[in-house]
């Protein structure tokens, strides 16, 4: 069993959640990453370039390869379990007057979880549409040509994410901007802060005033800016801090 070393909070950081009204959380692949997912840094691309995968030139120019790497991905998901970080957010949740999960993730984990609500900037792997209509395909034959074609208008199916160069569903971007100017608390956890809109995030909650906690083994953009910067695995600062706070 894994010792977690204790993690000390200061006073302040934990006065902020006690009195939080509305707490909103934004997460990337490094709170997956203790559940076994590989994070986008930490080079699961294998030989391909984020361009050549997640774009949709990309999958145009090599619709076979995008396809069965995103079947790979969902495959290997199907074992996944949340981990202790992701059970954190949940309890969170029950804890706060006001909660808002917005993830970066497409892996469906906070939901697993128990999180309800959740925010999916980059829409969601378990989710496929036609390429060319956008509309939902609940269930695809996968047995011949791959990518499967759209049995309405023959279009090829894709994953329900949001690819390089794409625009992000309008409503969870602009849900997700009105959280970040009403939160009391922002949390940015596991996220390079590297990809924008969604990097964005966490800047606009500063200037809103809210009390900013990025939790993160390294550091960021953002770093340097949030009111406590936590250096250190979601999985380990996240259960201790609810227990800190709301036990
Ligand atoms: C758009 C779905 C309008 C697919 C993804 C403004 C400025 C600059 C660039 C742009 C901009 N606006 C648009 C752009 C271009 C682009 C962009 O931001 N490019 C980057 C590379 C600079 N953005 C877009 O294209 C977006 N669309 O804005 O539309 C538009 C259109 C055209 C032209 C202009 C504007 C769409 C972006 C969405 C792309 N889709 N995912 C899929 O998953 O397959 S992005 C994907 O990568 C993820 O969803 C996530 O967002 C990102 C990976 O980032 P992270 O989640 O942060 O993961 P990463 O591995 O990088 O880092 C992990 C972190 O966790 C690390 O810091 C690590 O230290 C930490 N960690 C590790 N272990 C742990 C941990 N933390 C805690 N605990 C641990 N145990």
């Amino acid at each position: 069993m894994r010792q977690d070393k204790t993690v000390e909070f200061s006073p302040s950081l934990l006065q902020a959640l006690h009195t939080a009204r509305h707490i909103a959380v934004l997460t990337g692949a490094g709170i997956s990453a203790e559940s076994g997912v590989p994070t986008f840094q930490g080079g699961f691309w294998g030989q391909y370039s984020p361009e050549e995968l997640a774009t949709p030139e990309g999958f145009q120019k090599q619709p076979k390869l995008v396809w069965d790497w995103y079947g790979m991905r969902r495959n290997q998901l199907k074992d996944v379990q949340p981990n202790p970080g992701h059970a954190a957010l949940a309890a969170m949740q029950q804890r706060v007057p006001k909660f808002t999960l917005i993830t970066q993730n497409i892996d469906g984990l906070h939901q697993k979880a128990g999180n309800h609500g959740v925010i999916e900037l980059h829409g969601s792997i378990h989710r496929v549409k036609c390429f060319q209509e956008g509309t939902l395909v609940e269930h695809w034959d996968d047995s011949r040509e791959q990518p499967p074609r759209c049995a309405h208008c023959g279009a090829f199916l894709r994953p329900d994410v949001v690819w390089f160069g794409e625009m992000l569903p309008q409503d969870a971007i602009e849900a997700a901007q009105i959280a970040a100017d009403d939160c009391d608390v922002f949390f940015s956890i596991g996220t390079a802060t590297h990809v924008y809109p969604a990097a964005a995030l966490p800047f606009d909650a500063l200037h809103n005033g809210a009390t900013v906690i990025e939790i993160n083994p390294d550091i960021t953009p953002l770093s340097t800016r949030a009111t406590h910067s936590l250096r250190g695995s979601s999985g380990q600062i996240l259960p201790q801090l609810v227990k800190a706070v709301w036990d």
